[in-house]
């Protein structure tokens, strides 16, 4: 049993114990009503999941156990999964020994990368990285517990199993895919004396070491928000009928991987290049204004610019922004950004339509792994997926854990909205 467990297992107590306590005290509270408008409009501001991992405060930003995320920088991955799951910082011997269990995760099965390689050239590295998983679901402990019919109870167990096992592999899968999706010679095996983000940064091929300081803070910045996101949401509707974690981050995924998602990553960064390449650099504050200006009248989103629960700036875009501040040295795509954080707001404010003119985490993060050399875009929604799975896995692991049930709303059809009295 390890370090993760037994803290775990030491919460697991308290945490049933106030879900029956909240339940029996609050159990009939109206906490939210639903409006025909929101049905039809994507659920907006519907109160009706419950996560503790994090909060979303439409000014604040990301809030992570009551800690602002912004706190949270000097913090590694491995740390900030451990309050995720734990919902306190861990010790220092806990901090080593996660670290450790990461690191120590065995070798990818062959026959992944050859169900990887077999995908079509041209394949979304998104979709080579849920594919992996689908691949390696083969291995999960819960689904063999399940089999071997183990107490509902303790289904959190071998579920904590298979998050430790994946979210350990996941820099070997996103490095592997980097590979083969773009040729990019032999994959390289991950070294267990490095930590998540220096063996991530290795396996990419990525030799400068400041891509671990700045793959560290990304991953912290990316690593949930809250369990409404579509991305979280899907996995724990997909983890609520008991599928075992590889399918539900699977599943997870590949709603990060849409344009309005997380490939919002991708859309930013060459949305930043073609005006780049259309002024012939960094481009001047009229420019930026007509680019704009034309991206909005021509009926498009202005990408990385927006948000459905954000209504002030994204503290993880300021991260990143103060992070190429210090470290980046004449970069036109990072000058870019930076300049069109100060002139796109005020653009979407006279157009008038974003709740939220702010530009958002995926808007900075293109600019960062160019920097380091990783410029293929379609590849730019893969470090923020396996970030992002380690809030989906904490928040697997605490609803198996509290045995919540499925997820199964009810819908109702247009007609019988239209025929209310
Ligand atoms: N550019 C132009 N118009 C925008 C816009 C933007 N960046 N953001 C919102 N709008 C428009 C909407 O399309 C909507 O128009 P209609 O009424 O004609 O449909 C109107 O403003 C109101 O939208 P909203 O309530 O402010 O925003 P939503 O909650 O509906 O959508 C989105 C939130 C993030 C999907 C939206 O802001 C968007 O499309 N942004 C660009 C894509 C993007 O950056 N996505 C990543 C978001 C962060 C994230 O999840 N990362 O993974």
């Amino acid at each position: 049993m390890g370090v993760l467990h037994d803290a775990f297992a030491a919460t697991v107590p308290a945490l049933r114990a106030r879900r029956a306590e909240v339940l029996k005290q609050q159990g009939d509270r109206v906490i939210s009503q639903v409006s025909a408008a929101q049905a039809f409009g994507g659920m907006r501001d519907v109160r009706a999941l419950v996560c503790d991992t994090s909060v979303v405060d439409p000014d604040r930003g990301l809030i992570i156990r009551s800690i602002p995320v912004l706190q949270l920088l000097d913090r590694t991955p491995e740390e900030v999964f451990f309050l995720l799951l734990i919902g306190r910082l861990p010790l220092a011997d806990e901090s080593s020994a996660i670290r450790a269990t990461l690191a120590g995760q065995p070798r990818v099965p062959e026959a992944v990368w050859h169900a990887v390689e077999a995908m079509p050239r041209d394949a979304h590295p998104m979709a080579m990285l849920s594919g992996a998983l689908l691949a390696m679901e083969h291995e999960s402990a819960f689904a063999r517990a399940f089999e071997e019919g183990v107490a509902r109870d303790d289904y959190w167990r071998a579920s904590l199993d298979d998050a430790l096992r994946l979210l350990g592999s996941l820099p070997t899968l996103a490095g592997g895919v980097y590979h083969i999706r773009y040729g990019r010679g032999p994959r390289l095996a991950h070294d267990p004396a490095f930590d998540w983000a220096e063996n991530y940064g290795h396996m990419l091929g990525v030799h400068d070491p400041l891509f671990a300081a700045a793959f560290r803070r990304a991953a912290v910045l990316q690593s949930d928000h809250e369990g409404g996101n579509v991305c979280a949401f899907t996995c724990h509707v997909v983890g609520s009928v008991l599928s075992n974690p590889y399918l539900a981050v699977s599943a997870g995924f590949n709603g990060l991987a849409g344009p309005l998602h997380g490939r919002s990553a991708q859309e930013s960064t060459q949305w930043v290049l073609a005006a780049i390449e259309r002024y012939g650099g960094v481009p001047a504050k009229e420019q930026i204004e007509e680019y704009t200006w034309e991206t909005l009248k021509a009926g498009r989103v202005v990408p990385g610019h927006g948000h459905a629960v954000l209504r002030g700036e994204d503290p993880r875009f300021t991260a990143m922004l103060e992070f190429g501040r210090a470290h980046f040295v004449r970069d036109d795509v990072f000058e870019t950004v930076s300049r069109m954080a100060g002139v796109v707001p005020e653009v979407l404010k006279k157009h008038g339509k974003a709740k939220n003119p702010h530009p958002n985490v995926d808007f900075g993060m293109g600019a960062l792994w160019h920097h380091f050399g990783v410029t293929e875009l379609a590849y730019y929604t893969v470090p923020f997926a396996i970030s992002l799975a380690m809030g989906m896995l904490a928040q697997l692991v605490i609803n198996r854990a509290l045995g919540s049930p499925i997820v199964r709303p009810r819908s109702v059809t247009t007609e019988w909205i239209r025929s209310l009295p």
